[in-house]
């Protein structure tokens, strides 16, 4: 069997799942609230990691059908949640670049919130950096279509790969998430701490807010709340977890 039929079959017998990752306001509590992580329940080889079948569903050409199912099943969980008397949270929902260059993922969004009836700001788009590094006027304008729609756009992985300052005042963007491989470091490292404070500075001069990945002590909290960073998301707080669980968690904290 090919990679193609083992996909094709997996998401036709709903082998996928969508975890969600609570994300925390340290300022404003009432705005973004989880981050949409894919994951892939193998009958035979058990979970694998998005890390390892995103790259792969890129390749076949298989990540337009996997990012329209997480976009719907999204809408379904935020609509089940309503109807529950839930409170609706805001969800953030990663991308990858081939679905603005082999595809066009802002119209499939619209279609998508117009069939739910959604509103569009229930979601958060992360996009990353290397998508930014293609500066191709079909991503800009579905970058500026999504965000006219309402949609926010967050910079996913900030100061990983490609990064460059440039793009944070050539786009259009609302949230920074700043990459956990700064985070780690900040409070046994003062280079790296001073690296957030500046992200953070920088960002908010920009109009934007700041979302930190990959926080997993209080003493990284401290340092980050004193740098007024805005969000915060990691084990520290909650792991990705089944939508069954996080219904729980957020009837919790009503
Ligand atoms: O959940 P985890 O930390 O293992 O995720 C690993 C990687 O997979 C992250 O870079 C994350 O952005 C990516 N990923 C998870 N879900 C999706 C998805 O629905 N679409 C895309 N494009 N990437 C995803
Ligand atoms: O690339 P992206 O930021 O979308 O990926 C998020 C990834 O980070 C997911 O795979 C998620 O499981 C992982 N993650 C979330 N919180 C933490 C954390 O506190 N520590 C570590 N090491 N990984 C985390
Ligand atoms: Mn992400
Ligand atoms: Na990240």
């Amino acid at each position: 069997r090919t990679v193609i039929s083992d996909f094709t079959l997996a998401l036709k017998r709903q082998e996928f799942e969508v975890y969600y990752q609570p994300i925390l306001g340290y300022g404003r509590p009432d705005e973004l609230k989880a981050e949409a992580l894919l994951r892939w329940k193998h009958p035979q080889k058990g979970m694998i990691s998005p890390a390892v079948f995103i790259p792969l569903a890129e390749e076949v050409g298989l990540i337009h059908a996997l990012g329209d199912w997480c976009l719907k099943r999204v809408l379904q969980d935020q609509q089940k949640w309503q109807a529950e008397g839930l409170p609706c949270p805001v969800i953030a929902i990663n991308t990858s670049a081939k679905q603005f260059t082999h595809d066009d993922v802002a119209r499939k969004w619209l279609q998508a919130l117009r069939d739910s009836g959604a509103s569009s700001d229930q979601l958060v788009m992360e996009i990353t950096e290397s998508l930014l590094l293609q500066r191709q006027t079909e991503v800009l304008s579905q970058l500026r279509t999504l965000r006219e729609a309402g949609i926010r756009i967050a910079l996913d992985d900030f100061g990983t790969g490609y990064s460059s300052l440039s793009y944070l005042s050539a786009f259009e963007l609302d949230y920074l998430k700043i990459d956990r491989s700064f985070v780690q470091g900040i409070v046994q490292n003062s280079k790296d701490e001073a690296v957030t404070d500046a992200i953070i500075a920088m960002a908010h001069k920009l109009g934007l807010e700041v979302v930190a990945e990959g926080v997993e002590t209080l003493e990284q909290e401290e340092v980050l709340r004193r740098q007024h960073c805005d969000f915060a998301q990691g084990y520290y707080y909650a792991r990705p977890m089944p939508e069954a669980q996080y219904r729980e968690f957020i009837q919790k904290q009503v």
